[in-house]
């Protein structure tokens, strides 16, 4: 704990700590743990009511990794941790997780420095103190030298501005920030939808098996892809515990073990047959396999097109309506949206309790106390699940909004784009350093190999200057500016700026439409280590 002095005002005391950490999941409890171990005052606070971020948020029914993560989703740095944890699927589910950071917690003792059902409203940092001023929802004042964002990537909701759906009467959800306690009970009810990104595509086969009936609002149509979630192969998680040093320096060099890494093959080496076949085996063998049985499909639009085709013909395959899988029909580039797996997505439109309403041919007029007014129908709801996703990435931390030098609001600072140096610190914010920010690898590497990678730097650099009697560090502006150019040139020799999604901003309006993740994220981490090694190129020292 940090110590706490009273002010000359009068006013509430101020805590003092050496770093304060906002969020109490992966990032937040790797922060507290590494910063800790090295003896500095460090109390993290979250508005949860438990540890675990996103996955004490995300408890809708059907909540799971869903890609085959099997033994390697979760911490590396402990083989000990490593050993004392038996997952028991290939795509463990939310309370399987849940669990697993609560032993987390426990088995490093965080929770004494984690402060739950505590948002942190405002964060200032003075100018002249070279501390940042904290202050929390419950009217707490917290000085700290160092600023730790470890508020999550898809942790601030997006609720739509959909005309009078605060005037809908029935109860409404989003699958962010699911109730805790109570059940939701859809047996009987007639519930809709909105969204069929990750989160819609889990639950709607769990709501349609429970309610009277299901209507989906669908706007974008998804190549969803086959999960086929397993238990665990006992051998598999005996020699990766086993061998778990070889499997940490493979995720380093590679973002994942070895026998996951996508093909090096190109699908124009291959006849037509030979294409078809490889498809079939990676679409029967499920999770992202199909994304990566050839290295070109997310880079070059005709091996896109050829796996598009083939993804399209399945989904005319598996639902018997033909005007309903011309709806489900995806025509943005495969893959190009945060890859979407089912189980049993598509077959729940064979289900006559299942209506799909198509929001381009017919877009939402309104909400109704009863329900939904389309241009050319109406639907009575009682229940409504808003599974449409996240302001994502910047979001949550431009929600706090931290104040930098000569009173610079991060929301000014990234109207336009969201300029960082290496996704980690900004330009006008000394001491403040972000896990998992804008222009980092973030979602697209193993989430906490890349959290621990980013916390033993931020944890070097603060030694670094505790060495040297520093009191700040901050990026300079031509830093930042050729890490953004690096980001977006990296991100322009894909697809994936072509499409409208979270990734580029474009699921927010008024959002700056740019593409906000680092591609290529084992390259990043070596540079990060290297970078800090060679004498903190690109920041300043004061
Ligand atoms: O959110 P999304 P999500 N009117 O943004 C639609 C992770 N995750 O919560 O595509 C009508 O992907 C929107 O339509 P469109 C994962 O990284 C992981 O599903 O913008 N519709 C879309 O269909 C994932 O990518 C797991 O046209 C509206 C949907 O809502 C990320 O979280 C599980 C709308 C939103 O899809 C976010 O996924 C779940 C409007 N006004 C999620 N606004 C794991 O298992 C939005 N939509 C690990």
């Amino acid at each position: 704990d940090g110590q706490s002095r009273p002010e000359h005002d009068g006013s509430a005391p101020v805590r003092e700590l050496d770093a304060l950490v906002i969020g109490a999941g992966v990032s937040g409890m790797y922060a507290l743990h590494r910063l800790r171990g090295m003896g500095l005052s460090v109390r993290v606070y979250d508005r949860a009511g438990e540890v675990g971020g996103t996955w004490w948020w995300n408890r809708y029914p059907g909540a799971r990794v869903d890609y085959p993560g099997g033994p390697f989703y979760c911490y590396t740095f402990s083989e000990e941790l490593v050993r004392a944890w038996d997952w028991v699927e290939r795509q463990p589910d939310q309370p399987a997780v849940l669990s697993y950071l609560n032993h987390v917690a426990d088995t490093f003792d965080l929770r004494r420095d984690i402060q739950l059902h505590t948002t942190v409203q405002s964060a200032r940092f003075d100018e002249a103190a070279q501390r940042w001023s904290v202050e929390t929802s419950d009217g707490e004042r917290i000085s700290a030298q160092f600023l730790i964002a470890a508020v999550g990537t898809l942790s601030a909701p997006n609720k739509p501005d959909i005309p009078g759906l605060d005037a809908f009467a029935g109860e409404v959800f989003h699958t962010g920030n699911w109730p805790q306690e109570e059940q939701v009970e859809f047996a009987g009810k007639r519930v809709g939808v909105i969204g069929t990104g990750s989160s819609g595509v889990q639950v709607i086969p769990h709501v349609a098996r429970e309610a009277d009936h299901l209507t989906v609002f669908q706007r974008t149509p998804q190549f969803a892809l086959p999960a086929r979630n397993q238990p665990l192969d006992a051998d598999l998680v005996r020699d990766s515990k086993e061998n778990w040093a070889e499997v940490r320096r493979q995720i380093k060099e590679y973002g994942r073990p070895l026998s996951m890494v996508p093909s090096t093959r190109s699908v124009h080496e291959d006849s037509e047959e030979e294409r078809l076949q490889v498809f079939e085996e990676a679409w029967q063998q499920g999770g992202l396999a199909l994304r990566e049985c050839y290295r070109d499909l997310l880079t070059d639009p005709v091996a896109n097109g050829y796996v598009a085709d083939f993804v399209r013909a399945k989904i005319r395959e598996t639902v018997t309506d033909p005007e309903v899988a011309a709806k489900l029909m995806p025509d943005y580039y495969f893959a190009t949206k945060r890859q979407v797996m089912d189980e049993g997505y598509f077959e729940t439109y064979n289900r006559d309790d299942v209506t799909l309403v198509d929001l381009r041919t017919e877009p939402i007029e309104t909400f109704t106390a009863d329900g939904v007014r389309t241009a050319t129908g109406e639907y009575p709801l009682d229940v409504l699940v808003l599974a449409t996703g996240y302001d994502a990435i910047t979001g949550a931390l431009r929600r706090i909004n931290p104040v930098g030098r000569d009173g610079l609001a991060l929301e000014d600072k990234w109207a336009t784009g969201s300029r960082t140096y290496l996704g980690l610190s900004v330009v006008g914010f000394p001491n403040l350093f972000m896990f998992h920010g804008p222009e980092s690898p973030s979602v697209m590497f193993h989430q906490f190999f890349g959290t621990e990678s980013q916390g033993d730097w931020i944890a070097t650099c603060i030694g670094h200057m505790r060495e040297h009697g520093l009191a700040t560090i901050e990026p300079v502006p031509e830093a930042e500016a050729a890490w953004g150019a690096e980001v977006q040139a990296r991100a322009n020799r894909t697809l994936y700026p072509q499409t409208d999604s979270w990734f580029t901003g474009a699921n927010i309006p008024g959002k700056p439409r740019e593409f906000v993740v680092y591609i290529g994220g084992p390259q990043y981490h070596q540079h990060l280590h290297e970078m800090a090694a060679n004498g903190y190129d690109g920041f300043v020292f004061a």
